[in-house]
């Protein structure tokens, strides 16, 4: 908000929601977070620093599967906390990775969830191990501010490999915008890292975002074409690679995805980004920064459910956001260059990328990792972590690329790869290696169905019709999530799921194999035997009329399954 006085600021306060009169009585995201820390008698923070948390990167959470027992032993909840860790492109250091795992075994749940977003996600971890937690975190030069919050989360970019210059010029730039829209104030540093600072450096001031910051999450990707790995309709704000004769000239700007939604209130529904334009590349972080603006200044601080940027954009149309957008720049972004995306999958196994350099992406079931008899990735990866001397990168669809690795090492890596057995993608089926689920129960507060811990069975049902019909290799998108927020980008699935309540799933169909088209509801609130009951016959039906290089995404639209979904705001009707 600009240009308002203290009267004018008061009226406007009370008509916004509570989050907002937290943040603005928060003293730039400082609340009472020090004192909720100390607090001997519960397990809790305070109520309002339950809200400030998520911008330091920490969510308050209860034990879901232990809920009814606590309560009728008369104690609070089980009270623990969630711990995400940014990883701008999803790219750490082997020994990164060793500090993530050795955190996760001592203060955390034993597991490490690889995030939809290319973050880390530490659960279980109770209050009093939550500063020294952070402070091993910082310790290992990686942060959680900002991973949660109405500020710019985690920025995206492409991980798979196959053209490194590229990757790494464009993984730059994911890097400078994840810091530069990073909020200034040195609050993180004063109540995680005890910094005791001198009032000359303590930092009150958010040139960008403001005492209020923004009114909703804000989230960016970039992407290199063919490849749409990281989703990037799904995000507020994307860039796309604009490359010729092997050099990046610059990005198509992209704005207002966002996939979440509420069952039943059809004013809430997913969105896909539109293009607006193409920026050089040497404007980028302008172009970010000016969106973001145009976002605090104009989006609804009223209501929640319509506070992200594609409602702002779909309230007053692209038309006017390029016109604000072109004046506050000073030039006008010219019109989008062509491109074109073929996928947004990860590409499994090995492949070479340049310097006699190669990387192998290994398949991490919905991104958890945890030592199984059957499975022991914790382990595994450790032990490659141990050995590896070049990087990781955690892969937009929960996998990770274990990157930069000389043909002079590839054996070793091999060899432990075969020694954990770790999973050659060549055993499973396409399906699953294309499945994504969001975590769900037991730890969101959110989930109405159960999502990562599902999933692998459903599959195993599925996989059954698959090898009848011959389909076990051909690649099709399932995307499952607990609720309607849509964490796993469930409304990108050619065959997506949406938690209604224990058991019970919507089903939709029809999304687009590249991202670019929203899937449609076709069946609702169905058990496992209705799911398998409506799915095999399509998937048989697919298998026997499909045309050459239709995606099932495509031919259950083809063929009158449902209708295909051109804008978001026409996804229920
Ligand atoms: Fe999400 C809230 C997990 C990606 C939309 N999300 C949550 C919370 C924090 C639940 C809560 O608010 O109490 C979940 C924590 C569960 C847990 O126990 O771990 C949660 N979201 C996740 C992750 C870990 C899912 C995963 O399986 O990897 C992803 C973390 C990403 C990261 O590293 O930053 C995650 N969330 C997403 C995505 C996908 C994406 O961004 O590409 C979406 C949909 C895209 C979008 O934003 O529109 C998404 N999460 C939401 C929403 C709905 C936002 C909205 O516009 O209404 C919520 C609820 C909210 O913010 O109120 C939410
Ligand atoms: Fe939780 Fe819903 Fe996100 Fe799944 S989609 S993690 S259930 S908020």
């Amino acid at each position: 908000m600009i240009n308002i006085t203290p009267e004018e600021l008061e009226l406007e306060l009370a008509r916004r929601v509570e989050v907002e009169r937290i943040k603005d009585k928060s003293n730039y995201l400082r609340g009472t977070l020090v004192q909720s820390l100390q607090d001997p008698l519960t397990g809790a923070l305070a109520e309002d620093d339950t809200q400030l948390s998520k911008y330091h990167g920490i969510y308050q959470q209860d034990d879901r599967d232990l809920r009814d027992e606590r309560r009728k032993q008369k104690l609070e909840p089980h009270f623990q906390f969630l711990v995400r860790i940014r990883v701008p492109g999803g790219v750490c250091t082997p020994t990164q990775w060793l500090e993530v795992d050795r955190i996760a075994n001592t203060w955390c749940n034993n597991s490490i969830r690889l995030t939809t977003r290319q973050a880390y996600q530490l659960h279980g971890i109770v209050k009093r191990n939550l500063k020294v937690t952070i402070a091993a975190i910082n310790g290992a030069l990686m942060d959680t501010i900002a991973a949660c919050g109405d500020v710019n989360r985690n920025v995206m970019s492409t991980a798979n490999p196959e053209q490194s210059r590229l990757h790494t010029e464009v993984y730059e730039y994911a890097r400078c915008l994840n810091e530069y829209l990073t909020p200034r104030t040195t609050a993180y540093h004063e109540i995680w890292l005890d910094e005791k600072l001198l009032s000359t450096t303590r930092q009150d001031e958010e040139p960008i975002y403001g005492k209020h910051y923004l009114p909703r999450k804000f989230k960016i990707a970039l992407a290199i074409p063919p490849s749409n790995d990281v989703d990037l309709f799904a995000n507020d704000l994307g860039f796309i690679a604009i490359v010729e004769d092997g050099q990046l000239l610059g990005f198509n700007v992209t704005v207002g995805g966002g996939l979440s939604m509420t069952h039943g209130e059809t004013e809430t529904y997913p969105r896909l980004a539109d293009v607006i334009g193409y920026c050089p590349k040497n404007k980028t972080l302008q172009v970010a920064e000016e969106i973001v603006k145009i976002q605090r200044d104009f989006g609804d601080r009223t209501n929640r459910k319509h506070a992200r940027f594609k409602y702002t954009i779909d309230d007053r149309g692209t038309d006017w956001l390029k016109i604000e957008l072109n004046n506050r720049l000073g030039w006008t972004i010219d019109p989008p260059r062509a491109f074109t995306f073929e996928h947004s999958g990860d590409r499994y196994g090995w492949v070479e990328g340049i310097d006699d350099h190669w990387h192998h992406t290994l398949f991490i079931p919905n991104g958890r990792i945890v030592d199984t008899e059957a499975y022991p990735v914790m382990t595994g990866l450790r032990e490659i972590a141990k050995v590896h001397e070049g990087d990781f990168r955690l892969t937009a669809n929960q996998n990770l690329v274990i990157g930069q690795v000389s043909s002079k090492q590839k054996p070793v890596i091999d060899a432990l790869l075969k020694k954990y057995q770790l999973l050659g993608a060549e055993q499973l089926t396409a399906l699953r290696l294309n499945a994504m689920a969001c975590v769900a129960f037991p730890t969101c507060g959110l989930a109405m169905a159960e999502s990562e811990r599902y999933l692998p069975s459903l599959i195993d049902k599925l996989d059954i019709i698959l090898k009848e019909t011959g389909l076990e290799n051909e690649p099709i998108l399932i995307r499952m999530t607990g609720c309607p927020n849509g964490c796993a980008r469930s409304s990108l699935g050619e065959i997506g799921f949406i938690g209604k309540a224990p058991g019970k799933y919507n089903l939709y169909l029809g999304a687009g194999f590249h991202g670019q088209r929203l899937n449609k509801l076709y069946r609702e609130n169905i058990n496992e035997e209705q799911i398998i009951a409506e799915l095999g016959p399509i998937l048989h039906r697919y298998s026997r009329e499909r045309e050459a290089g239709e995606r099932l995404g495509d031919f259950v639209i083809r063929t009158g399954y449902v209708k295909a979904v051109l804008a978001g705001k026409n996804f229920h009707s």
